[in-house]
């Protein structure tokens, strides 16, 4: 399967692949607030909603129908640790945007939020099967490294780890990336998730050192 390999798009934010006050490691922490949920094939449901043109609702044999990619990425945690090079294959957040309608390729391949009869998408809020969320800007999402990731390294992503599904956000802390993710939400307005609530950055740019708000 080809792989793209996005760890250089650190060059956009900073000099150095690993961000500044990160250390390298080569475990792959464990991070939750709370148990690992039971994930339920039969009855899970991925939904998108908000401020599209479609609303969209996938099962989980439809989800993994999308078309998908596999990318090598880097993994900052905002507690300190880094794992470079991590394999995560999944769908691409402009794929889910696309089908839905949030989004129409400009002139120079820019996106832009689109006018729906709900407004204007500016914000996208991701919730998951552990009652955890969290949001970001929606031009920190239109990105082709954020992905809906249910393969690591060549195998089905491990439940500890968000299995069957989880967001990845390489350009930011890792807590932007929601694991047993199933569902995201357009929004007209900032929102605020789960961290971001208890003082967290909303945006956390790792080479900034966006911990907190
Ligand atoms: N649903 C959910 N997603 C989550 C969390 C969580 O508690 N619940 N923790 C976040 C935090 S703080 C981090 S650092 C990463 C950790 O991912 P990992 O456990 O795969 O290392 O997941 C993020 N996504
Ligand atoms: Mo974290």
């Amino acid at each position: 399967m080809s792989e793209t390999d996005v760890t250089d798009l650190y060059e956009e934010f900073g000099d150095d692949r690993v961000p500044p006050g990160q250390r390298e490691t080569s475990a792959f922490p464990v991070l939750s607030k709370g148990e690992t949920p039971a994930f339920d094939p039969g009855s899970w449901e991925f939904t998108v909603t908000g401020a599209v043109e479609t609303e969209l609702s996938f099962s989980w044999d439809e989800f993994r129908d999308l078309p998908s990619v596999t990318q090598r990425q880097d993994f900052h945690c905002v507690t300190g640790w880094s794992k470079l090079d991590c394999r995560f294959t999944g769908v691409s957040f402009l794929e889910l945007a696309e089908r839905a309608g949030v989004i129409e390729a400009g002139d120079e391949g820019r996106t832009t939020g689109r006018e729906t009869p709900s407004g204007r998408a500016v914000h996208v809020l991701f919730s998951a099967l552990d009652g955890y969320t969290t949001d970001l800007p929606l031009e920190d999402c239109l990105r082709e490294e954020v992905l809906f990731a249910w393969g690591y390294d060549g195998e089905e992503l491990p439940s500890d780890h968000g299995g069957p599904l989880r967001v990845v956000t390489p350009h930011k802390y890792a807590y932007k990336g929601a694991k047993w993710v199933d569902g995201i939400e357009f929004c007209t307005a900032p929102t605020l998730g789960y961290w971001e609530r208890r003082g967290y950055s909303e945006t956390a740019n790792p080479w900034a050192e966006e911990r907190y708000s």
